[in-house]
Formats: structure tokens, C-alpha cells, sequence
């Protein structure tokens, strides 16, 4: 029998909404609990083409949409060769946004349909859980005020919001939204019990790739 493989598991949600909190939380959890994970977070701004992103959002450059878009998709391919050797060595891996924060925010300027912005993940590997951190715009408020990057505004986000609903419609994908209201610990203990029985269920199973 094959080796148990480890699970892909991305958090997606509004700006605020606690993901980086939590993929940190998760890992280090998993971590104590005796499980082997490793944390990513999309942008990854340290690659080369990280860096070119990192900049866009800064505003120190300007870069054409579609351009961004596959500047975005082409950050999360260069980790692919590692993140499958991970998999299949059993590590679980946490992404902090994935390709539907790809899709959702192209989708959000107009003029982008949901099929063109999906076309250059197809094939990704296929999270297993892909959990939805939900909170209000005036709860993200009281976290504190936008910040001075690129689609920070509050009437970007609620069309980045409306696209993440659609997004979340597709059946074949393991969608899980969760109440980001609750406190950080709350959320965390939900959290990490949704992604242990998560990595049980898939261990024996193939990765598969998104939306293929
Ligand atoms: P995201 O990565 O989704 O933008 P962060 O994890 O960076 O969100 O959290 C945004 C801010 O909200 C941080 O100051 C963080 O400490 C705070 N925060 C995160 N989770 C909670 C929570 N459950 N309740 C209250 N504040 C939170
Ligand atoms: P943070 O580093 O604070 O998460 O912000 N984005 C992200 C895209 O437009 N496309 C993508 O594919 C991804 C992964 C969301 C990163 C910003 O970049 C946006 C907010
Ligand atoms: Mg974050």
C-alpha cells in the first residue's frame, strides 16, 4: 500500500478576516499534536516573481491586469514540484490563500470572466479543504483600517466577496465556511478539528487537481 499522503488545506476570506492568524495557529498545533505541517502563503513574496508582485501591490509598480494575473498563478505553479513532494511525504500543507484569492480578486476589477481567470490553475493540486473564514465588513472594521496596498478599499473587497461566492458554488471542491467572529481561540480549536478529520479522510486517497 502507498505511503499515507499529507492534506492540502487552503484558507481563503475577506481581508482581516484572521487567515494568516489562523494558518500560523493551525501549523503550530498540528505541529504539537505529532503531525508533520508546513505553512505557505500565496503571494509568496521572496521569489523572484514574488517580489514583482510584492511590488504591484506596493504601488512602486504598474503592471497591465492580465499580466498580474498570471504573475499571481505562475507564484503558486513554482511551489508545485515541492508542495507534491511534501504531500506525498506525508506533510499536511496550510496555504494562507490559494488560487481562488486569484480568481476572486481578477474577477473583482470587471471585464475578467470566472473561466479566464480560472484557466491558468487548472490543474493545480486540488486543496482538500478549502475553509472560508466569514466576517462582516463592519466586524473586518473593527480590526483596524484598510491598509495602503493595492485593492485595500472597502468597495474592491465586497466585489472580491461577490466573486468568492460564486467561486464557493462549485460542489466539487470541499468548501467549509467558518464564523470568523469568534475569538482567535474559538476559531482555532474549530479549525484544527475540521483539519484533522480532513487529514484522516484523505490520507489513502490520491491528490487531485483543481478544477480538471
Ligand atoms: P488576514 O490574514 O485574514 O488579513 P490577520 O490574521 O492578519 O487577517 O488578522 C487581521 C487582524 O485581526 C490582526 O490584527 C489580528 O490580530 C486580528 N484578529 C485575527 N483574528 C481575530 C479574531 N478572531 N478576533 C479578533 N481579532 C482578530
Ligand atoms: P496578503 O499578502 O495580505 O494576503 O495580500 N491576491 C492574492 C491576488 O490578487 N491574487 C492572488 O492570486 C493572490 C494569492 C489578495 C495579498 C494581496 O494579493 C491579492 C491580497
Ligand atoms: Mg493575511
Amino acid at each position: 500500500m502507498a505511503a499515507r499522503r499529507g492534506a492540502l488545506i487552503a484558507l481563503e476570506g475577506v481581508d482581516r478576516a484572521g487567515k494568516s492568524t489562523q494558518c500560523r495557529r493551525l501549523v503550530e498545533a498540528l505541529r504539537d499534536a505529532g503531525h508533520r505541517a508546513d505553512l505557505l502563503r500565496f503571494p509568496d513574496r521572496t521569489t523572484e516573481i514574488g517580489q514583482l508582485i510584492s511590488s504591484y501591490l506596493g504601488r512602486e509598480k504598474n503592471l497591465e491586469d492580465h499580466t498580474i494575473h498570471l504573475l499571481f498563478s505562475a507564484n503558486r505553479w513554482e511551489h508545485v514540484p515541492m508542495m507534491k513532494e511534501k504531500l506525498h511525504q506525508g506533510i499536511t500543507v496550510v496555504v494562507d490563500r490559494y488560487a481562488f484569492s486569484g480568481v476572486a480578486f481578477t474577477s473583482a476589477k470587471g471585464n475578467f470572466g470566472l473561466e479566464w481567470c480560472k484557466q491558468p490553475d487548472v490543474g493545480l493540486p486540488k486543496p482538500d479543504l478549502i475553509l472560508f473564514l466569514q466576517l462582516s465588513p463592519e466586524e473586518a472594521a473593527e480590526r483596524g483600517d484598510f491598509g495602503h496596498e493595492r485593492y485595500e478599499t472597502s468597495s474592491f473587497q465586497e466585489k472580491v466577496l461577490q466573486s468568492f461566492y460564486c467561486l464557493m458554488e462549485d460542489k466539487t471542491l470541499n468548501w467549509k465556511t467558518v464564523n470568523a467572529s469568534k475569538s482567535i481561540e474559538d476559531l482555532h480549536r474549530e479549525i484544527k478539528s475540521i483539519a484533522e478529520k480532513t487529514m484522516q479522510e484523505v490520507q489513502n486517497k490520491p491528490l487531485e487537481e483543481l478544477w480538471k
